[in-house]
């Protein structure tokens, strides 16, 4: 038996090992937008091996894997002391998601999470789930941590054991290390996911992008990319929730839509990457897409590409949720890099390479949605024309 531990023990270590310190390679030449990179940057398997495996032999004969991971995806993202961190949504087989940090030296490659996922302090009402953190370095000092906690819906029938309310949690730390928990976000609507804190004061205030919704899944009468303010992060209530980017009819975000991490400012407004979905015959298409608010107004939208920025491709497209991208990181470092960690299928995720000069000319070049096919054919036309005019 102590045969059988020694061996697989050992295949697991090497095993774990190549794969956490595999590089990465660019696929090039891409769309010229961003690049995509060959690996993932995390998955279920990049889990520390100490979080799974009991390492004793006498209670763990066969070296069997005593506590699963299904999946690690939709990560928050910042840059911290010189390294690009993800706190990452780690699901495991019962279905819980945690945060847990995970950092790399190069942003793209050799992510390795630190050494015990993070404990969440709770409220009075316990967090049954809790994901999607998305991480906010506020101009008041603190790193905000933005997430979606889920509880039973206590009004719901005995047949239904799905029914669940989302609401906005909040933490802080100054370090990444110590986490204060806050009362949860209130708004007028009955549930909240993909809300984000804004990283600078509003006339004083703090202001977020919430997604007021009427159900857990279906966003109903609600819906869209909203805005709102709130006088005090101790006890935050926002009492009134502007639309800035509503779903609209025979579009990528037709049928919800949702702001992913906080917006980037640049010196022509700030950069937003935000996912829409769309129903299809297989069930909801989750995509990424791009647009800019103005520098003096932030719910007034002074770009927006049509369509998608980003869709899921070849082994993406596959997963526990299949059809999906999901994105609530992204960093922009001190070079104009912008890392785009964003999760497919809601299984693992993925880094593309970009910078705020290709961002800035995708949103400004990029022809907006005329919504009507004949519109779509002579922004075509119009490109060709003017390929035709152009010699070397
Ligand atoms: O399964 C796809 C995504 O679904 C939800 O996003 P939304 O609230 O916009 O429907 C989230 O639960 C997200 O975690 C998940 O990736």
């Amino acid at each position: 038996m102590i045969e059988v531990f020694v061996r697989r023990k050992e295949a697991i270590v090497n095993e774990y090992k190549a794969l956490i310190e595999r590089e990465n390679q660019p696929i090039l030449p891409g769309n010229g937008i961003y690049t995509r990179y060959e690996n993932p940057v995390l998955t279920a398997m990049h889990v520390p091996l100490e979080w799974r495996y009991d390492f004793y032999e006498k209670s763990n004969p066969f070296f069997m894997e005593r506590i699963s991971v299904n999946s690690t995806f939709n990560a928050g993202a910042i840059r911290w002391k010189n390294k690009y961190v993800l706190m990452v949504r780690v699901e495991g087989v019962d279905r819980k998601s945690f945060f847990a940090l995970a950092e790399s030296e190069n942003g793209l490659d050799n992510f390795k999470f630190r050494s015990e996922p993070i404990s969440l302090p709770q409220l009075s009402e316990p967090d049954v789930n809790v994901y999607d953190i998305r991480l906010t370095e506020h101009e008041d000092g603190w790193i905000y941590g933005i997430f979606c906690t889920e509880r039973k819906d206590t009004t719901a029938t005995l047949e239904n054991q799905s029914a669940a309310i989302a609401q906005c949690g909040i933490i802080r730390s100054k370090d990444l290390e110590v986490w204060e928990r806050l009362p949860d976000l209130i708004t007028k609507s009955p549930q909240q996911r993909n809300v984000v804190l804004h990283p600078e004061f509003v006339n004083g205030m703090y202001g977020f992008y919430t997604r007021p919704q009427d159900g857990f899944i279906e966003t109903g009468e609600g819906g869209g990319i909203a805005f709102g303010l709130t006088k005090d992060i101790m006890n935050a209530v926002i009492d009134e929730e502007k639309i800035i980017h509503a779903k609209k009819y025979h579009t990528i975000y037709e049928t919800k839509n949702g702001q992913g991490p906080a917006p980037l400012k640049t010196q022509e407004g700030w950069l937003h990457l935000a996912h829409g979905v769309r129903n299809t015959a297989a069930g909801l298409r989750y995509v990424l897409y791009l647009f800019m608010t103005s520098l003096e107004d932030l719910t007034k939208i002074i770009y927006q590409p049509a369509g998608y920025f980003l869709a899921p491709v070849g082994d993406e497209l596959v997963g526990d949720v299949g059809n999906v991208v999901f994105t609530n990181g992204w960093i922009k470092d001190e070079d104009g890099q912008v890392f785009i960690y964003y999760a497919s299928s809601d299984t693992r995720m993925h880094v593309a390479l970009t910078s705020i000069d290709q961002l800035l000319d995708y949103v400004k070049n990029t022809p907006a949605d005329g919504y009507y096919s004949n519109l779509s054919v002579e922004r075509v036309k119009s490109l060709i024309s003017k390929n035709l005019t152009y010699h070397e």
